[in-house]
């Protein structure tokens, strides 16, 4: 019938095969001839019943994300599914892999659904800052009830057979051919002989309590984090059940269309693609054959080593962790034990699962006990001359083409490569605490790495569920360096005249959960002071404030007071007093300051840091440091990572002002990078670099 759509009649049954690679999604490719075979089937008097199934490694996907933002081409997806509809002959959906998005809009716009086993549908819309918009909102609440609809698309977390069975959402689980069973149930329904009732005409689970639906709502939505779509998505839902089938679908194809035409969901596809396109990486073809990854190693058993097998091991990976002495090796695997066990407590995991993956966790104190790892990963204190020893001893002991990883998170790999014969064999896999909640993976490529060392990593990535971002070696790596661009602003803007809530107050109007005070208090003002010696640094009220025991929550004070264990900050008269002594100390008068000035000396300077990383060629492109601060650094989803904000923000504009503050304070962190007033000299974006 055409080069993704084909029809074939046997016995009265019209099988419709959709071949779109890789995922089948419904771009105008699909959608055009999709329309005409399903218009031959309901006219074509042979025809007795429809199959619809996909080829290749998955049923429909969703709509073509790219398509979103360019003209829309007709016919759009809810024609098709409204012509589904008008089909009074049994249609039936033939689903392997994921239906998701609109691929399980049409299949709830046929009458039945067969699945394999292994299949998976869902509405994951809202984590592009969309609604469904073909129906999804409609149909789902009528075929497993309001409340499990709202669960499944305000979570866009896609459901497995087992359940989609239970709730409805699914008729029947193929045995064997997916396709001869399909066509098997549709001759039954057949036989059985009609009429076939569509899911608009099926209304009985709409009868539910709306304030129970309202608590199911607030409950689900609790979590938002400032996004408009889990909220619209209720909205539609609950429009299901108190609107007529059709004002309730034209009410949903309005939302959709206001959030597609959003800043937010822009944001959200931006960073869809981001994330996919920063997994490839020059050098790194498919051809570059990973390295096998059965047994990992960990070096350190602290915080940050805990993290790194806890995420290893939830990935299914068996792992040996390697401490000093006993004493800190059963304190290390105790904190693991503890944590997973807080896991259990809150549900989030089984008693059962909690110990499989402790059963893939051993220790060790031996160095020889590493020999036969795959892969190690060094998480030791933060000191050249201490990296250096361990990756010597690593050099002794490994097998060869074992993969040797640092957790570095800003000093030298090329250095610390440079103490094995196998510098090669080397690569930064920094993870960010806790490393096994924390998503992103940023992978630090030296000058001597391997393609197929990368390639493993960014396998090892993937298997246990993290971002992967490849990036090359300076001070502080993509992340870190960039925030290292505000490290000092942070303390200025307050002996300029601004105070810790109102500097924090910018950060959370726009979008970020604390600001950086929150956030230092939160992670402990010792550990930035140490860092600060290691480097020879000092922040005049920061310093302070740990030279009298202010080390943030845990001391109940920092720059702000937490009064009996409580985690809520308050402004403290203590921190106002210093800030203004040391203001005049350094003889600076302080005056007001506001918002605008408050954004332009903290997230300015990140994106002309973010520039020169670009220049540098330390991140491959704008968007691979958009995933890093989404993922990483709690940069607000909704505004895409600061890239793209930038961008959508004007890069003229940030030029002026970023010169503005080099006239006024003299930084280097202001004098605008030679990419950025290239780009608001040609009006071009990031994106016109590649
Ligand atoms: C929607 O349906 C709206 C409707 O309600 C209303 C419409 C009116 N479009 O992830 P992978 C590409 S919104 C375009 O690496 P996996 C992807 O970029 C949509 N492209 O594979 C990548 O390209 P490349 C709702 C798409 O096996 C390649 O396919 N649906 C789409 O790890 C392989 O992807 C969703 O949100 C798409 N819809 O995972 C589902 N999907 O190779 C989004 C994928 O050039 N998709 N691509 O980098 C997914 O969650 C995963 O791709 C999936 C496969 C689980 C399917």
């Amino acid at each position: 019938m055409s080069d993704t759509v084909s029809f074939t009649l046997e016995n009265g049954v019209a099988l419709i095969v959709l071949d779109n690679p890789p995922v089948n999604a419904l771009g105008h490719a699909l959608r055009a001839p999709l329309f005409a075979a399903l218009e031959k089937a309901r006219d074509d008097e042979a025809v007795e019943a429809v199959v619809i199934a996909c080829a290749g490694r998955t049923f429909i996907a969703g709509a073509d994300i790219s398509e979103f933002g360019k003209p829309p081409l007709e016919p759009s997806l809810p024609d098709l599914i409204a012509l589904l509809e008008s089909i009074d002959k049994p249609t039936v959906a033939a689903i392997h892999g994921t239906a998701l998005g609109g691929g399980f809009e049409l299949a709830l716009g046929c009458h039945y659904r067969v699945a394999e086993k292994s299949a998976k549908v869902g509405l994951p819309e809202v984590n592009l800052g969309l609604i469904p918009g073909a129906g999804g909102t409609v149909r789902l609440p009528r075929l497993i009830g309001p409340e499990a609809a709202l669960g499944m698309i305000v979570s866009g977390k896609p459901i497995g057979m087992e359940k989609a069975l239970a709730l409805g959402a699914v008729d029947r689980l193929a045995e064997g051919d997916l396709r001869a069973e399909a066509i098997a149930f549709a001759r039954e329904k057949v036989a059985q002989g009609g009429p076939y009732p569509h899911i608009r005409e099926r209304a009985e689970k709409l009868a539910v309590d709306l304030d129970a639906f309202d608590a199911a709502v607030a409950e689900a939505t609790k979590k938002a984090r400032g996004l408009t779509a889990p909220l619209k998505v209720a909205e539609a839902v609950r429009n299901a059940i108190t609107m007529p089938f059709d004002d309730a679908l034209a009410r949903e194809r309005d939302i959709f269309i206001e959030r597609r035409d959003s800043t937010e969901s822009a944001a959200q596809r931006h960073l869809f693609f981001a994330t996919r396109e920063a997994t490839k990486v020059a050098g790194v073809g498919r051809d570059v054959e990973p390295r096998p990854i059965r047994k990992a190693g960990v070096i350190g058993a602290g915080t940050m080593g805990g993290g790194i097998a806890m995420a290893l091991a939830n990935g299914g990976i068996s792992v040996i962790v390697l401490e000093m002495n006993e004493e800190a090796l059963a304190r290390g695997l105790g904190q693991v034990e503890k944590i997973y066990s807080g896991s259990v407590t809150r549900g989030s995991i089984s008693a059962a699962e909690k110990e499989a993956r402790l059963s893939r966790i051993s220790g060790t104190t031996d160095y020889a006990a590493l020999a036969d790892c795959d892969i190690v990963i060094e998480a030791v204190f933060e000191e050249m001359g201490v990296k250096r020893q361990v990756f010597s001893a690593l050099d002794r002991v490994m097998k060869p083409g074992a993969v040797l990883a640092s957790n570095t998170s800003y000093l030298d790999l090329n250095e610390i490569a440079a103490t094995t014969e196998r510098p090669q064999d080397v690569v930064g896999l920094h993870f960010f605490s806790p490393a096994h909640v924390m998503r992103l993976l940023e992978i630090v490529r030296g000058e001597r790495t391997a393609a197929d060392v990368l390639a493993t990593a960014l396998a090892l990535a993937r298997a246990i569920g993290k971002v992967p971002v490849v990036v090359g070696v300076c001070n502080g790596f993509v992340g870190n360096r960039m925030l290292a661009a505000r490290r000092d602003e942070n303390e200025d803007l307050l002996l300029s005249g601004a105070t810790p809530e109102q500097v924090d107050k910018v950060f959370t109007d726009f979008g970020w959960p604390m600001g950086p005070f929150q956030m230092v208090d939160l992670a402990g003002l010792d550990i930035s002071w140490k860092h600060r010696q290691s480097l020879g640094l000092s922040a005049p009220i920061a310093d302070t404030l740990c030279e009298a025991g202010r080390f943030g929550q845990k001391a109940g004070r920092g720059f702000y007071l937490y009064e009996d264990g409580s985690r809520a900050p308050k402004p403290d008269p203590f921190v106002t007093e210093l800030i203004e002594r040391k203001a005049a100390e350094l003889g600076i008068e302080r005056r007001a300051v506001g918002a605008e000035e408050i954004t332009e000396r903290t997230l300015y300077p990140m994106i002309n840091e973010g520039a020169r990383i670009i220049e540098e060629g330390i991140a491959a492109r704008a968007s691979d440091i958009d995933v890093v601060w989404v993922n990483g650094y709690g940069f607000p989803v909704a505004k895409g990572g600061p890239m793209f904000w930038a961008e959508r923000h004007g890069i003229d504009r940030i030029v002026d002002r970023l010169e503005h503050w080099h006239g006024v304070t003299g930084k280097e962190v202001f004098k605008p990078a030679p990419l950025l007033r290239q780009l608001a000299l040609t009006g071009g974006g990031f994106s016109s670099l590649a």
